[in-house]
């Protein structure tokens, strides 16, 4: 009964920017998001992560060049503030904070702005929310390369926050004295994403 449900559901789910069809019990599984039509895929030979704003050492990552720096990995679940969650997912990738380590943010930088290759969606945290442990630019999810559809090559994984702070087909990470209210926070959400339940 599940499986016809979700077979029948399925397409409709994938473009269901609201998540109001995550009230409908699919088991803990994960909705593909997109607050945009069709996303250019990006492969791992053309993709390019910049790192900029205030940091006295700007950098642009290849692939390549994200494998080369410390790995973390980490197995936790992923929350939807819509209410749908998946228990126990395991990550991999590079720390946010090794980045911004090696950007060297400027004394008065206090926050992290991150863009969508997708062209639209955007999301921000505190430099401190940034620098904590269970943030990461992962690689992947699930235990494989992130897929195109999960925001691949390479999405955030804002841990301990709901889902919606966690940027799919990263681009960009920008250092600003200030958040800058995201998609979903122009549209509802509170620009604090941690889940305190
Ligand atoms: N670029 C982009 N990132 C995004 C979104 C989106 O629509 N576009 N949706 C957010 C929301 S609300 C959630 S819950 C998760 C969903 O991730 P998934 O599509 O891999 O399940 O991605 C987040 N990041
Ligand atoms: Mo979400």
């Amino acid at each position: 009964m599940q499986n016809a449900l979700a077979q029948v559901i399925g397409p409709v789910a994938d473009h269901d920017p609201t998540g109001l069809l995550s009230l409908i019990p699919l088991g803990d599984t994960f909705r593909y998001y997109s607050v945009t039509g069709s996303v250019r895929e990006e492969t791992a030979d053309n993709y390019r992560l910049s790192v900029s704003g205030l940091v006295d050492h700007p950098a642009t990552y290849s692939i390549s060049d994200l494998k080369a720096l410390p790995q973390t990995s980490l197995i936790q679940d992923f929350q939807c503030v819509t209410g749908w969650h998946v228990p126990g997912v395991h990550w991999a990738g590079v720390q946010l904070s090794v980045l911004l380590e090696k950007a060297a943010p400027a004394k008065q930088a206090r926050a992290v702005r991150f863009t969508s290759f997708d062209g639209t969606y955007t999301e921000s945290l505190t430099l401190a929310e940034a620098r904590r442990p269970d943030v990461m630019v992962a690689l992947e999810m699930l235990g494989a390369p992130v897929t195109h559809d999960h925001g691949g090559p390479v999405r955030m994984y804002a841990g301990s926050m709901y889902g919606y702070k966690s940027t799919k087909w990263l681009s960009g990470i920008e250092l600003a004295e200030t958040e800058t209210p995201g998609y979903w926070e122009t549209r509802g959400y509170d620009i604090d994403g941690i889940i305190r339940e």
